[in-house]
């Protein structure tokens, strides 16, 4: 498609308060159908450089002087104006991504909003951490700890949930005073985008916020991992990019925030309350067509109720609605890309071969219309396999799950740690005691107990092993996106 065509978008890379085309530009595809519906202009090393400069340039500027309250303020306007413009943001998620027009509406782009507001509320708010220290001599000395921003921050997202993920970061990152380069997912341009929109109409400096496109290698990500300017780099994505982001910020020792991939597990146990724990559970294998970092992709079931929930589940998951993204009573849509769907597959029939029972799904859909095009697969569950099966041991970020019985809490508690992930758990139970117990044990860095997905924004959110460095979540986004400088004053 030519650029300027009548019948697709041109998406521009956003750099000092104007939008600014590539020399190059790459195609953005609605996974519903397969369709063009952008074309999308690449950032070579020059322009990443343009950003990263602008960026620096502000924190010089009229940004770099605001107080507090300003920022507070400023914050609320991108939150009003993203509210304002609900439905170009919902619009533009869906096609991006091809999720449900319902679940964007009720997700996505109501927690940007959220997050602007959060962040907001709690700069508002923080204090200062100080200590008397009593010295040798019988005085004292005062110690206090002020928060100054870290500088540029580069933030890389995945494609998932594009502008819940992207704002997550952001809002914090220009609460603490940053200004930032975001480079979104080469699949999901569009939200990123938009908010640049936002930032200018709402009259955040030039400079502030700026988003440059492209891929990772050799690329937009790359070149803004490795800018001897960028004083931080906080990213979203599988845990295999997060290592090579490690290695190339290792030479300027950069601090990194890591939210990286899961295999998390959900245990029912077979005195919960049945129909939560299979509405939670079903939620939490097919919420996004299973591709939300959270979603459970190991359920284990007490033996006792394992049948029926096998067979619960199944039910829930041949009567999920697939269809439609802009339908509004559409369930589940399609994978993200041809390539996605090539992955996902591939573990479907990697299951068989590992000797799984199919108990629902493991193929693609047929529609007999044009989302034949799209790249749709089946809702699915297995049984039967080892815990040592690659399909229970790798991330497949598919709306999949294998489902395994157990005798005992020691061997649930065991199977669920067995793993080098540990971002996410979810507990079913009507035993408080339990509950508590068993949480306690996980080797993971968020636990729900009979719920999942639900989120206080002020709560510590990230993952230990494969699942990422740091913490961010309230205290801990804005301990880091600060430098903290701690002063000592002889009294
Ligand atoms: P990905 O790692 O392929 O890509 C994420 C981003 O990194 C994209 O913007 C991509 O262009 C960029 N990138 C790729 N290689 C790069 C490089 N060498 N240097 C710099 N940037 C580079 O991930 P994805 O496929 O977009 O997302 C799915 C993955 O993200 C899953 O593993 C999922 O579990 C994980 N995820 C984790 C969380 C969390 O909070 N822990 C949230 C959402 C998604
Ligand atoms: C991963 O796909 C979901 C991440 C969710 C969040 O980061 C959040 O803040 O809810």
């Amino acid at each position: 498609m030519p650029r300027g065509s009548k019948h697709v978008n041109f998406i521009q890379n956003y750099i000092d308060g104007k939008f600014v085309a590539g020399q190059r530009d790459f195609a953005d595809v609605n996974p519903a159908n397969g369709s063009v519906i952008a074309q999308v202009s690449e950032a070579d090393q020059d322009l990443v450089d343009r950003a990263v400069q602008s960026a620096r340039k502000s924190l010089s500027g009229e940004w770099g002087h605001t107080s507090v309250r300003e920022r507070a303020a400023a914050l609320r306007k991108v939150a009003d104006a993203i509210e304002s413009r609900f439905d170009c943001f919902v619009a533009a998620e869906v096609a991006d991504t091809g999720k449900p027009i319902s679940l964007a509406s009720r997700l996505d782009v109501p927690r940007a909003a959220a997050n602007f507001r959060a962040f907001a509320d709690l700069i508002s708010a923080a204090g200062i951490e100080s200590f008397q220290t009593e010295t040798a001599d019988g005085k004292s000395a005062l110690n206090y700890a002020i928060r100054k921003p870290l500088g540029v921050v580069g933030i890389i997202t995945p494609w998932n949930l594009p502008l819940l993920l992207l704002t997550w970061k952001v809002a914090p990152a220009l609460a603490c005073g940053n200004a930032v380069v975001v480079k979104p997912s080469e699949e999901t341009p569009a939200s990123a985008t938009l908010l640049a929109e936002v930032m200018q109409t709402v009259g955040i400096s030039d400079g502030v916020y700026n988003v440059v496109h492209g891929f990772g290698p050799a690329s937009a990500g790359e070149f803004l991992t490795q800018h001897p300017d960028v004083n931080a780099v906080t990213f979203t994505g599988e845990s295999q990019t997060g290592a090579t982001i490690m290695k190339t910020v290792a030479p300027s020792v950069k601090p990194v925030s890591f939210e990286l991939g899961g295999k998390n597990a959900g245990i029912v146990f077979a005195d919960c309350e049945f129909d939560d724990a299979i509405a939670g559970i079903a939620d939490a294998v097919f919420l996004n067509t299973g591709q939300v970092c959270l979603c459970a992709e190991r359920v284990y079931v007490e033996r006792g109720v394992f049948d029926r929930f096998v067979s619960a589940l199944k039910r829930k998951a041949e009567n999920l609605r697939v269809g439609s993204p802009l339908e509004p009573s559409t369930e589940m849509g399609p994978l993200i890309s041809k390539q996605h769907r090539e992955k996902v597959i591939s573990y479907y029939s990697l299951a068989r071969e590992e000797g799984a029972n199919v108990v629902a799904g493991g193929g693609i859909p047929e529609f007999g219309n044009a989302l034949d095009n799209g790249f749709y697969v089946q809702p699915t569950i297995y049984t039967g396999l080892a815990e040592s099966a690659r399909c229970v041991k790798e991330e497949i970020f598919g709306p999949v799950c294998h489902v395994t019985p157990f005798d005992t809490e020691e061997e649930a508690v065991h199977m669920a740690n067995d793993t080098k992930y540990g971002l996410a758990a979810s507990i079913w139970t009507s035993n408080l005691k339990r509950g508590h117990r068993v949480a306690q044990q996980m080797n993971a860095g968020i636990t729900w107990v009979n719920c999942w997905f639900l989120r206080d924004l002020r709560t510590p959110f990230g993952g230990m092993g494969l699942s990422g460095i740091g913490r961010e979540g309230g205290m801990h986004s804005l301990n880091f996106y600060s430098e903290l400088n701690n002063i000592c004053i002889r009294l």
